[in-house]
C-alpha cells in the first residue's frame, strides 16, 4: 500500500468506528447534544483534513513573473558548493535517509528519469513580495515510496547545502505535506534547469506553505519520528532562529 492509501484507511476507519457508535448514543435524548458535539467535532475533523489536502492555485503561463528574485542564500560559498555548480552539479547527490527501509543516493540524471509534476504557483515571502513560477520535478512521495519510509515517520526533514547567517539552512514538514501531490523536488523554473539563486540544483516546492518552507540547495531529504534532534528543535532555520511558526500554510 502507498503511504497515501494508508494514511486514507487510517482517516476511513476512525470515521466507521464513530459513526457506528454515535449512532447508538443518538437514540436516547441525553445522546443527542452529545452526538451533536461530537460530529461537529468530526466536521471539524473533516475539514482540517481536506484544508491540508487542497490544492494550491495553480496559474497559467501568461501569470508568470518575467524575474523570479532570489532571497536568503543565493549564492553558497560553503563546502564545495562553488565547484559543484562549475561542474555543472554533475556529481550532486540527493539522498533519502532515516526511517527509510531503503535508503538512497540518487544523481540528478536519475532524478530527471522519474516522473515529473510541473505547476505554476505563487511564492509568498513573509518579507512581503510574492513571485509565480513554473516548478517541475519529481513528486516527494515518489521519492518516499522508493525508499519505502517507514510508518514510524512522522517528519520529512529537509537538508540544504548552504550556510546562512547563523549556519547550515533546513528546514521539515509533517507527512501530510510530504506526501501532497503538490509537494514537489523541483529542478527546473520555468523550463529552465534552476538558476544558483533560486536554489540549484534542487529545491523544495511546498505550495501551501510560506517561502520560508521551500528549502534551496537540497542535498537530501530524511524521515524522522521527531524534530526534537533537529537544530535547536523547531523544525527549522528560521523557527529556530528567527522565532517564525512552523506551520505556515496559508
Ligand atoms: N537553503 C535555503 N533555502 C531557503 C532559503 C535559504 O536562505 N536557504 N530562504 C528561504 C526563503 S525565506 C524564501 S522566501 C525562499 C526564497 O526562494 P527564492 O530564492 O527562489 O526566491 O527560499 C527559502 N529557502
Ligand atoms: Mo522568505
Amino acid at each position: 500500500m502507498s503511504i497515501l492509501m494508508k494514511r486514507r484507511a487510517v482517516l476511513l476507519g476512525s470515521g466507521a468506528l464513530m459513526l457506528g457508535a454515535c449512532s447508538k448514543i443518538q437514540q436516547s435524548d441525553a445522546g443527542r447534544g452529545l452526538f451533536e458535539s461530537v460530529e461537529d467535532w468530526h466536521k471539524g475533523l473533516q475539514r482540517f483534513v481536506r484544508a491540508r489536502d487542497a490544492l494550491a492555485r495553480e496559474y497559467a503561463p501568461e501569470d508568470i513573473s518575467p524575474f523570479f528574485r532570489g532571497n536568503g542564500s543565493t549564492d553558497p560559498q560553503n563546502d564545495g558548493y562553488p565547484q559543484h555548480a562549475a561542474n555543472g552539479f554533475a556529481d550532486w547527490r540527493f539522498t533519502v535517509t532515516g526511517l527509510v527501509e531503503r535508503p538512497l543516493s540518487l544523481s540528478l540524471d536519475q532524478i530527471m528519469r522519474l516522473p515529473q509534476r510541473t505547476q505554476i504557483t505563487r511564492h509568498d515571502c513573509v518579507e512581503g513580495w510574492s513571485a509565480i513560477g513554473q516548478w517541475t520535478g519529481p513528486q516527494l512521495s515518489t521519492f518516499l515510496d522508493l525508499a519505502r519510509v517507514r510508518d514510524s515517520a512522522n517528519y520529512i526533514v529537509f537538508r540544504c547545502a548552504d550556510d546562512y547567517t547563523q549556519g547550515r539552512y533546513y528546514e521539515s514538514i509533517d507527512m501530510i505535506d510530504a506526501i501532497h501531490p503538490q509537494t514537489i523536488i523541483a529542478h527546473r523554473l520555468n523550463g529552465e534547469p534552476l538558476p544558483i539563486r533560486n536554489g540549484a540544483p534542487l529545491r523544495a516546492r511546498v505550495e501551501r506553505q510560506l517561502g520560508y518552507k521551500h528549502a534551496k540547495y537540497l542535498t537530501g531529504v530524511e524521515a524522522v519520528a521527531s524534530l526534537d534532534d533537529i537544530g535547536l528543535g523547531k523544525g527549522g532555520y528560521w523557527e529556530d532562529y528567527g522565532g517564525y511558526q512552523w506551520y505556515a500554510g496559508m
